[in-house]
This record gives C-alpha cells, sequence and structure tokens, in this order.
C-alpha cells in the first residue's frame, strides 16, 4: 500500500475512508517515492493549560468530544494530568500541571492556554529524525521505543517555531489507547442524547505565527527539514499593506494532509492581529486549528448552543453582489449562510464553508476555524479582507490597536 492510500491509526478507528478523508480535507495525489520525510497523517494537537481536568469538560459538553484515555497522578504520572479526546480522526491531549515543578507550567505561566506539540504520524521515525538533523533541525528527543502491555510505539521529537515542538510517532507496533502511560478511560460527563456528536472529523490545518521578518525561514524550515512544498495561496506583500496586516503562506505535505499556513505580522497602518498574538502569547506559535467537518451548519448551531462564539460577519457581505455572482450555486441557500454568519468562497477546484471561533481562552491567542470543503483545496483567499476586518474590530474592543 502507497503513503497515500496509508490512514492514521485514529482515521481507521473513526472509520474514515480515503474518499471521505480527501473530500474532508482536499488531498491530491503525489509521487511518494523519493520523500525524505513521509508524513501518514496528524497524530495529536497537544495542549498546555491551565486547568486540564476543567477544559476536559469544556472540550467534551462544548465541543461534543469524547474522552478516551488519562494519565496522571493515579496511574503513576506526578508530573501532570493529561486527558486525551477525539472528535472523528482528531485527537487533542490537554495536559495541565500537578506538580509545582511541571514543565507544563512553565509553559502555561508563559503563554496561557496553547499548543505544546503537533504530533505527526510517520512511518519510520529513524529515517525522519536522521534527515531532519542533516538538514539543521533541532532534536529535542532522540528516537527510542516507549512500551506497555499494549506494544511498543517509536518516538522523537524536533523544534519548530517558538518552543513548539513536532513530537513523531511510530504507533504501527501499538494497539493501546493513546501512548504507554496513558489508561482508557471513558467519561463521566453525560451527553445529551448519549452519542457523541462528533461536530468535526478532521483536522485540517494548523496556522503557525511567527516573528516579522521570518516567514520565510520557517517556509523554508518546513521544505528542508520534512520536504514540504509551498501550496499555491499566500497572501504577499500587496494585500498585506492594503488591509490584513499580515503576509501568510502555506506549506503541505505530499498529499495534502497536513498543512501549515505561517503567518508573520506585516507593517501596516495598525497593530496587526499577529503582533497582539506574539505579545499575548509571548513568542510564537499555534494560532489557529481549522477542524474540517460534513455539516458545518449543523456544527455552527450545536456549538452556538453550547455557548461558542463566532466572529460576526456583517450583512453587507451576504448582501455583495459581487460575492453571490462569485460563488454561484451552493448547497444551501445563502440566507442558511448569513443566519449563521458562516463565510464562503468558491475557486477553480470548487468552493468552502467556514467561519472563525473568537478566541477560546482569556488570552487573545489560540483559536478554531471550522471549514466544509467541497473540491476547494484553499484557505478561503476571497474571505481574507472580511475575516481580518471581523478579527480587528474583536482587537479594537480589546484595545490592542
Ligand atoms: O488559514 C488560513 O489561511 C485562513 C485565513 O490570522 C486566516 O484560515 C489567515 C490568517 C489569520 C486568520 C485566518
Ligand atoms: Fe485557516
Amino acid at each position: 500500500m502507497s503513503l497515500q492510500e496509508t490512514l492514521t491509526s485514529e482515521e481507521r478507528l473513526a472509520e474514515l475512508d480515503l474518499e471521505t478523508l480527501k473530500q474532508l480535507v482536499g488531498l491530491v495525489e503525489y509521487d511518494d517515492h523519493d520523500d525524505p520525510f513521509p508524513v501518514i497523517g496528524w497524530d495529536a494537537a497537544v495542549w498546555a493549560v491551565g486547568n486540564a481536568a476543567q477544559s476536559a469538560h469544556f472540550f467534551q459538553s462544548a465541543l461534543g468530544m469524547e474522552l478516551v484515555a488519562y494519565s496522571g497522578p493515579e496511574t503513576g504520572n506526578r508530573d501532570h494530568a493529561a486527558y486525551v479526546l477525539k472528535s472523528g480522526a482528531v485527537r487533542f491531549v490537554l495536559k495541565g500541571g500537578v506538580s509545582p515543578s511541571s514543565p507544563i507550567l512553565d509553559h502555561h505561566r508563559r503563554h496561557g492556554d496553547g499548543i505544546t506539540d503537533i504530533a505527526l504520524e510517520v512511518v519510520d521515525v529513524d529515517r525522519c529524525i536522521e534527515h531532519a538533523r542533516a538538514t539543521g533541525a533541532t532534536v529535542l528527543e532522540e528516537p527510542h521505543d516507549v512500551s506497555d502491555e499494549h506494544g511498543t510505539v517509536r518516538v522523537a521529537a524536533i523544534a519548530t517555531y517558538g518552543e513548539t515542538r513536532h513530537t513523531l510517532v511510530d504507533r504501527s507496533r501499538y494497539d493501546g489507547p493513546y501512548l504507554p502511560g496513558y489508561v482508557a478511560r471513558t467519561s463521566s460527563y453525560r451527553k445529551r442524547d448519549g452519542a457523541p456528536k462528533r461536530l468535526f472529523q478532521a483536522l485540517d490545518h494548523i496556522v503557525g505565527n511567527v516573528e516579522l521578518g521570518r516567514m520565510d525561514e520557517w517556509v523554508d524550515f518546513y521544505r528542508r527539514v520534512m520536504g514540504f512544498t509551498n501550496m499555491a495561496e499566500f497572501i504577499g506583500d500587496d494585500i498585506a499593506t492594503e488591509y490584513s496586516a499580515l503576509m501568510s503562506k502555506v506549506v503541505a505535505n505530499g498529499n495534502h494532509r497536513v498543512k501549515f499556513p505561517l503567518n508573520e505580522p506585516a507593517v501596516g497602518k495598525r497593530k496587526s492581529q499577529i503582533d497582539e498574538y506574539l505579545e499575548f502569547y509571548d513568542g510564537p506559535g499555534a494560532q489557529h486549528l481549522a477542524l474540517a467537518t460534513n455539516d458545518i451548519l449543523r456544527t455552527v448551531d450545536a456549538l452556538r448552543d453550547e455557548g461558542i462564539e463566532f466572529l460576526q460577519t456583517p450583512d453587507s457581505y451576504y448582501e455583495d453582489p459581487e460575492l453571490r455572482a462569485r460563488i454561484g450555486e451552493v448547497r444551501v441557500p445563502i440566507e442558511e449562510l448569513q443566519k449563521r454568519r458562516i463565510l464562503v468562497d468558491r475557486d477553480e477546484d470548487g468552493y468552502l464553508l467556514q467561519i472563525f471561533t473568537k478566541p477560546l481562552g482569556d488570552r487573545p491567542t489560540v483559536f478554531f476555524e471550522f471549514i466544509e470543503r467541497h473540491g476547494s483545496l484553499g484557505f478561503g483567499k476571497g474571505n481574507f479582507k472580511a475575516l481580518f476586518e471581523a478579527i480587528e474590530r474583536e482587537q479594537e474592543k480589546r484595545g490592542n490597536v
């Protein structure tokens, strides 16, 4: 089986097939023969949070995720508590410090709630690390085996922007609930109608914010170290100075399973939303996680019911005849999108629907995007102006202008 036909262990567990996944996240064909760093897909997004017990509740009650595993003092982990949650093939691990000397608490003190680790499932950890080292990456953890009664995983880690890392995981010899040290755990939280809601099924992209003038270095990092390639979508100088106050380029692995847009602030008329992030995150880090859904209307309705707040797109966006002409027919009347403030964009491959939450925590840093793709492989370029104006209205309310 070729790499692009290989599903991650979470994708298999979620019973996602390749066709569904292709529609959800926009996969492309590629020749993996001389891929120097073959990535199967996402393994997990690992968060450091101020209170993992309570965040785990929120991720279940508000985001409809399912608790599947746990590590903490009761399992012999005296350093921190960790809750593993999933929705479809999306796996989040929420960690909170228990021991006062836990490094999780240092991360949290500096950055607030945020992503510490964007873990990827790979075929051959040793080969990836060898290539990463040869191309100048910082190896944070050498390849090593970790075992328990469910088998053995091989892991290693490299550094990326800020204090973020990429753990590389080979799970081919493991069938435990997450990693050795974790035990299976289901929730004591009762869902209203019993079943997990699965409001999103796959991770589409994770955006990194880096310092002014450093974007190209990080694009080069992913090209050189991980063999990623540039995707067509970018925000250059021209758009940046006009309204967005940011520059952005996108890199992706061969089949686009893993996509990393990278933003840097642009020098403009006002303080960039990226500067606001860098100030409050105290450095570079993951800005938003885009979660793919096959029914964004249902997702947004369910999330709003649970009190999740989204950026408000003005009525003028939907009433713009130019937008209507460009978009043409989508699967629901525009009024249904307008009611929910869902954005829509079309390009040569198809269209997409997307919506953005307000920042999740106390700091104006990490947020979610929900995305429903219909052929489009893009990121909603046509929405950048309306989106950035909405973000800047929030920024203004916070007084960070
Ligand atoms: O990931 C993207 O490129 C889109 C647009 O600060 C975007 O979701 C880009 C930058 C940003 C917010 C959204
Ligand atoms: Fe995005």
